[in-house]
């Protein structure tokens, strides 16, 4: 079975149902720490897991013949600044114990998602590169830094097949974000539906490498999917869609309803922006497994106000 923890979150949401879909809910747990939020799930198993329960974890790997792992369990950005060591803490810890899961348990596969927050403010901003300098300086980065290299760790010491992807902000109409810099891009979309006034946390110019759901969700299946040899890199891949800034989304927005406005309110979340790419060189991902996205701003914007006014949460 595949086991799926933090469920319920922005990217766990649509990623658990695309998963279930291809390999049938029966072969699928969906799991999250708050009960409520595993209602959603019709069409899969369902477990409440904290992650930080390792004995509750290492149980149900073994009751429910567990063979792949997606830790989608994490303090992001904006919210892992209010609490660093809890963040530090619960991104770390949970990783760790899943990656020691999968070397005793002989696990076929393990996912864990990186994040364009490993980069930081001395990183090459433009076309940011596969290898380069990275010094975040978020706690969400750091640990989706130091998670990275414990990946690379399991895999080159124990031979455990982990795979990631550095995600850019990721925009979708079927959940809510939960705690990052990139919040925005989704909230926006809710606003103009709603025929209200639009205020953005970042400033009008502030690029950011950003990717449409179904892409993410794409993504990963092509990664988890491809051959083992193809996945050279066992770090994290950089992956990309396109960048826009919070002007350009307004923008794309504005040609369906023109009588949307935006006003930019930047907080504390404009240095965490300021200290990301504007955007990514995937081509390794693009070699290396086929890697092709789909969705331009246009198209999102398209998509998603044909989806988001009809759709229930
Ligand atoms: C965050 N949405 O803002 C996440 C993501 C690139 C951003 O990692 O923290």
């Amino acid at each position: 079975r595949i086991l799926i923890i933090g469920a319920a979150g922005q990217l766990g949401s649509e990623l658990t149902q695309a998963i279930a879909n291809i390999y049938g809910g029966d072969n699928v747990i969906a799991t999250d720490i708050n009960p409520k939020a595993l209602e959603k799930f019709e069409n899969c198993r369902t477990a409440v897991l904290d992650v930080m329960d390792k004995d509750a974890l290492k149980d149900l790997v073994k009751d429910q013949n567990v063979k792949q792992i997606y830790h989608l369990a994490a303090v992001l950005s904006a919210t892992g600044e209010k609490n660093p060591l809890f963040a530090w803490n619960l991104n770390m810890e949970s990783l760790l114990f899943v990656l020691e899961l999968a070397k005793e348990e002989k696990l076929d596969k393990i996912y864990w998602p990186s994040s364009i927050a490993v980069f930081g403010p001395n990183t090459p901003k433009v076309n940011t590169p596969q290898y380069c300098v990275k010094e975040p300086n978020t706690v969400y980065g750091i640990s989706k830094q130091a998670g990275e290299r414990w990946c690379e760790y399991y895999f080159q010491k124990y031979g455990v097949d982990v795979r990631s992807l550095r995600y850019p902000g990721l925009i979708g109409y079927k959940s809510l974000p939960g705690g990052g810099t990139t919040d925005y891009a989704v909230d926006i979309y809710h606003k103009a539906i709603a025929g209200e006034h639009f205020v953005s946390f970042l400033q009008e110019d502030s690029y950011l490498p950003m990717m449409y759901m179904p892409d993410a969700i794409k993504a990963t299946l092509d990664l988890m999917h491809a051959p083992k040899e193809q996945v050279k890199i066992r770090s994290s891949y950089n992956l990309s869609a396109m960048s826009f800034s919070p002007k350009e989304i307004f923008e794309s927005i504005k040609v369906h309803y023109p009588e949307f406005s935006i006003s930019y309110k930047p907080d504390f979340r404009q240095e965490i922006a300021d200290s990301w790419p504007d955007s990514i060189d995937d081509s390794c991902a693009r070699k290396d497994w086929g890697w092709q996205h789909d969705y331009s701003l246009e198209k999102m914007t398209a998509d998603i106000l044909k989806h988001l006014p009809s759709y229930s949460f």
